[in-house]
């Protein structure tokens, strides 16, 4: 421990979490040993810059490297406080793999000393950490780990997720409330301790396993509520009702709040984190899973509908705005919008058109099926009709006089002024009255 009683901090992952945690955490005064598996990541932060795009962050990453508080390597280096930050994907069968927080834990383990803190912040199913705390015993029998033995132990290890909305990343790994999980109640408070140099939320202490769980409580909640909404547009459409304006109506009930229909979950974190619950509980999750399927099935809704309004104007030009996963960030993984349109493109080629205010050229799907990556000026200039995919705050600006001849489907109600085409018929066939 450093003698200024600021501890060293290691953080193994430098992706968006690890790397926003780690400027963070060397802003507040400690000195930062960032680890990443990438030299290319090693070099760009070691310049003071970043490789990947969240507001602020570029400043903070030149300030904390230009004052010696935080250098990345590709190794482990001895630390008072690790912090593992790296990814947990799913496999195709759905099921979680841990094995870069396994690899994360050797390195660690082969660093650590009495006294150290072993943080892992990784979205994981629960019973991870303990497997972590297993992993670093095997390898240092020379080291009392927490749960293992019934004196104090040499280490303290704990479970803290993180919570923050790319977009918003340093505002609230700052100031949202934090879970701290320990092995023990001892490490908790370690761990409390620690966080608490930095974050202005509550830190609330638990186990690990309760920890563990909660994070992934919280993305499966969204991701069923999401699912709740899509779905509810998918019946509207069948019913030839507005789901904006049903939407905004029951929402003026005080217990009732509907999200936001779009055209699926894009993103590594709420598409993927309830699979985690159903993994570790398949017999009784039958909600959290049919709510996974809802959200990855209403791609195939909007492309259905999309596709009529493209057929229903053979002449026009269309546009599809928006390839992000959500809003305002030029976060393109898993995103729904970006395969809409890539259907789209296979299919009506040249036809079709993407606006992407966040990308600079076109992903690689696109590769050879005629589609351009123009700007909103051209698209209302040369476009007849308009698939909003990503609710964009520069598609939100459009005001209705520029589009209001255009042929609109808006998947995600950004322009609830625009005219609606007839109501289908189909809301009359919902009544089905008895003769
Ligand atoms: N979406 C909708 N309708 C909505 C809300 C979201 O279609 O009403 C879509 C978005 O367009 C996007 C996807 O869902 O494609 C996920 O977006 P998001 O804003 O819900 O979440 P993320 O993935 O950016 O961040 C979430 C957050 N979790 C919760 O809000 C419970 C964030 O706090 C987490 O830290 C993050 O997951 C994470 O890393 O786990």
């Amino acid at each position: 421990m450093k003698s200024d009683l600021k501890p060293d901090v290691c953080v193994v992952g430098l992706g968006y979490i690890g790397l926003p945690t780690a400027a963070v955490v060397a802003r507040a005064g400690c000195r930062v040993h960032g680890v990443d598996v990438s030299q290319q990541v090693v070099d760009t932060i070691n310049r003071g810059e970043i490789h990947i795009e969240e507001v602020d962050l570029d400043g903070l990453v030149q300030g904390v490297v230009a004052r010696g508080l935080l250098k990345a390597s590709t190794e482990v280096a001895a630390s008072d406080v690790f912090i593992i930050a790296v990814p947990t994907p799913f496999d195709k069968n759905h099921a979680p793999d841990i094995s870069y927080v396994l690899a994360a834990g050797e390195a660690v383990a082969r660093a650590l000393k009495p006294g150290d803190t072993v943080i892992l912040e990784s979205t994981s199913p629960v019973g991870t950490t303990e497997a972590l705390r297993d992993l670093i015993a095997a390898r240092r029998p020379d080291l009392k780990c927490p749960g293992l033995t019934s004196e104090t132990p040499d280490l303290s290890i704990a479970y803290c997720p993180e919570r923050v909305l790319p977009g918003k990343i340093l505002e609230e790994l700052t100031n949202n409330d934090r879970s701290i999980g320990g092995i023990t109640p001892r490490c908790a408070r370690k761990a409390l301790a620690f966080y608490k140099r930095f974050v202005r939320g509550t830190c609330v202490t638990t186990d690990a396993r309760s920890a563990e769980m909660t994070k992934l409580v919280e993305n499966a909640y969204r991701d069923v509520n999401i699912a709740f909404a899509n779905e509810l547009s998918m019946v509207a459409d069948h019913m030839g009702l507005d789901v904006w304006e049903v939407i905004r109506l029951a929402n003026r009930h005080p217990r009732v709040n509907i999200l936001t229909p779009g055209p699926g979950v894009g993103g590594h974190c709420i598409a993927v984190d309830p699979w985690f619950i159903v993994h570790g509980a398949p017999e009784q999750t039958p909600l959290i899973r049919t709510a996974r399927g809802v959200n990855d099935g209403k791609i195939h809704h909007v492309v259905a509908r999309a596709e009529a309004l493209i057929d229903a104007h053979p002449q026009a030009r269309v546009a599809c705005l928006g390839l992000a996963f959500k809003a305002n960030i030029d976060d393109f993984r898993e995103s729904p919008a970006r395969a809409v349109a890539a259907r789209l493109a296979r299919k009506y080629g040249a036809r079709i058109n993407l606006v992407e205010p966040y990308a600079s050229a076109l992903p690689r799907e696109f590769k050879g099926t005629g589609a351009d990556l123009i700007d909103i000026d051209t698209a209302l200039e040369s476009c007849g009709v308009l698939i909003v995919l990503v609710d964009h705050d520069a598609f939100r600006a459009v005001p209705l006089a520029e589009r209001a001849d255009k042929a609109v489907y808006d998947t995600r109600g950004i322009w609830l002024d625009q005219p609606r085409a007839q109501p289908a018929t189909a809301g009359q066939e919902g009544l089905k009255l008895a003769s």
